[in-house]
């Protein structure tokens, strides 16, 4: 297959475990992706899902509806957009957090962006010896109420042995300081798996720590004294994220939203976890491109 990165763009992903490709999408692939969420939120009804929209708090309801999104469209609610009587605080269009997370194989607009040839070559240039598609979100980092999201490294989810998950994250509006880009701790994707999303029965699950040092932390009023270190994206920028590089993003309290869609890919060769959270039914397995 024909390379789509450089030699040095792939030396600069595995030193840093990040890597900036700006322009990767047109602006009407990213208006193409927001207008489809756009109907997909229409289409949606919290009402119908009492038992799972009703708290921010977990619940076995809740669980079940999150462990059974890997092969389906599932909406996730802004805890800050559900009120003391359950009902939405704000605009359906502002409550959800995230849709989740089989957006790549169920929905056609999300599958043709996601199999883009490019990104087949992408992954090829990194290593993928068998490249899977194993989970796709949309992000919306709402105006004033978009949560933040705590440090992590995406192989804590989805854990391969040894480790291949790679993140494609993809700027569908300009994410900054204000509204809530990533940070990540450029290098330390070296320093390995520091814990691990696991189910533990048909419907919990448990964060196991496997090395209890803290991140630093991080303190969105004095960002740039660091560690931490901005992945500002204009529309359009794919942001290459290696599964072990820690990446955070910050809470969204400006008056513009920060759209993003991620789609992550494995290397379907090696041992996937049997206790990792996102398991896919047999006879619908995780596909390549
Ligand atoms: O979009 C964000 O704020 C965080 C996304 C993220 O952590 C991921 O795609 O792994």
């Amino acid at each position: 297959m024909p390379s789509y990165l450089t030699a040095d763009q792939v030396s600069a992903f595995h030193r840093d475990g990040v890597l900036c490709l700006p322009g990767f999408a047109s602006r009407s692939d990213c208006e193409g992706l927001m207008a489809r969420a756009a109907q997909l939120v229409d289409a949606f009804e919290p009402a119908r899902f009492p038992s799972v929209f009703t708290t921010a708090a977990r619940t076995p309801s809740r669980d079940a509806y999150f462990l059974g999104s890997g092969a389906d469209i599932r909406f996730f609610l802004e805890p800050e957009a559900i009120g003391r009587d359950g009902g939405l605080t704000c605009p359906k269009h502002e409550a959800i957090n995230k849709i989740g997370h089989g957006l790549h194989d169920r929905d056609p607009v999300f599958d043709r962006f996601s199999r883009d040839g490019r990104l087949a070559a992408l992954v090829d240039d990194l290593g993928l010896a068998q490249p899977t598609l194993i989970q796709s979100m949309y992000l919306f980092k709402s105006p004033r109420i978009g949560g933040e999201v705590a440090c992590h490294q995406d192989a804590t989810f989805l854990a391969t042995e040894p480790d291949t998950v790679i993140g494609l994250w993809f700027a569908l509006q300009d994410a900054t300081r204000e509204n809530g880009c990533m940070w990540a701790l450029p290098g330390a994707h070296r320093d390995g798996l520091r814990a691990r999303f696991v189910r533990t029965g048909d419907a919990t699950t448990q964060m196991r720590v496997l090395d209890p040092t803290p991140y630093p932390l991080f303190d969105p009023h004095r960002a740039d004294d660091g560690p931490y270190v901005p992945l500002e994206a204009a529309q359009g920028t794919l942001v290459v994220l290696h599964g072990l590089l820690p990446h955070l993003s910050g809470a969204n309290r400006s008056p513009r939203s920060r759209h993003a869609y991620a789609v992550h890919v494995l290397d379907g060769s090696v041992p996937y976890a049997a206790d990792n959270w996102l398991q896919r039914p047999p006879e619908d397995p995780a596909r390549g491109f």
